[in-house]
């Protein structure tokens, strides 16, 4: 009874605060572009929101790491970021020069997120990858991030209707039957028709395997959600659990469009 109340207090929280909580948050990590056919500057926004549904955003604190993995180098990008505000709520933006061939692994790790309607800190780990030089080349690389999705589908110069395919991999190893969610950065042309279609969720196979065919153009986020092995402390001093995230973003591109 008391368990009933609660969580309907919870709910009506959720619906207080904009259904903030109702839906899916995804940390947002987009580069001004997939592929770069001839390098140069790739600006990357980093925002936690709500994609389908345009926000509400939530304050990003500034994260704990920002890098790029490229040629097998990993490099410390923290230092360049700055803050960019979406709605009045803190975000972050990077610029950074391509300057070799090769597709470089761009990653966020931001502080935790408080969710108070869920009871649980967030700590979403996101990366895209940029192609420069439309090298086709290292695609695959892992960041090494505590939770992570390997791409099997090589992750820039896709088309709308491919099949993304990928691995949830947690300290490494595949995650079975890991739930994946799926969104995609709506401009605001699209409404869905109810509550279930802003977030599309799937399951990972034995193996840690997901797939999904992007049904149209922009940029689709997977979020694989896996609980942090041990709790955190929330704001007010109390253990509670830690949902991790993988993410990874891609663009589908439109057959005609340039
Ligand atoms: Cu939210």
């Amino acid at each position: 009874m008391v368990r009933i109340a609660a969580s309907f207090r919870l709910a009506l929280l959720g619906l207080s605060l904009g259904s903030c909580a109702a839906s899916a948050h995804f940390q947002e990590i987009i580069p001004s572009a997939d592929v770069l056919p001839e390098g140069g500057i790739v600006t990357l926004d980093m925002v936690f929101t709500h994609p389908v549904e345009g926000g509400p955003v939530m304050d990003m604190r500034k994260p704990v790491r920002v890098g790029m993995l490229a040629d097998g180098t990993q490099t410390d990008l923290t230092a360049q970021i700055t803050e960019k505000p979406v709605a009045g709520h803190s975000a972050w933006s990077l610029r950074h020069d391509l300057t070799t061939p090769g597709a470089a692994v761009f990653y966020v790790e931001p502080q935790p997120y408080w969710e108070p309607a869920e009871g649980k800190l967030i700590v979403h780990y996101a990366k895209v990858i940029v192609d420069g030089f439309a090298s086709g080349e290292g695609w695959d690389a892992l960041v090494g991030l505590p939770v992570e999705i390997q791409p099997l589908t090589r992750p820039t110069g896709l088309w709308t209707g491919n099949l993304f395919s990928g691995i949830v991999l947690k300290n490494g190893k595949p995650v079975p039957f890991a739930e994946v969610e799926v969104e995609f950065i709506n401009d605001g042309s699209v409404t869905p028709p109810n509550d279930a279609f802003v977030t599309q969720v799937l399951k990972a196979d034995a193996n840690g395997t997901f797939s999904y065919a992007m049904p149209r153009g922009g940029w689709w986020g997977f979020a694989a959600l896996l609980e942090a092995d041990a709790p955190q402390k929330s704001p007010e001093g109390k253990d509670v659990p830690v949902e991790l995230g993988a993410l990874i973003w891609v663009k589908a591109t439109d057959m005609g469009e340039k």
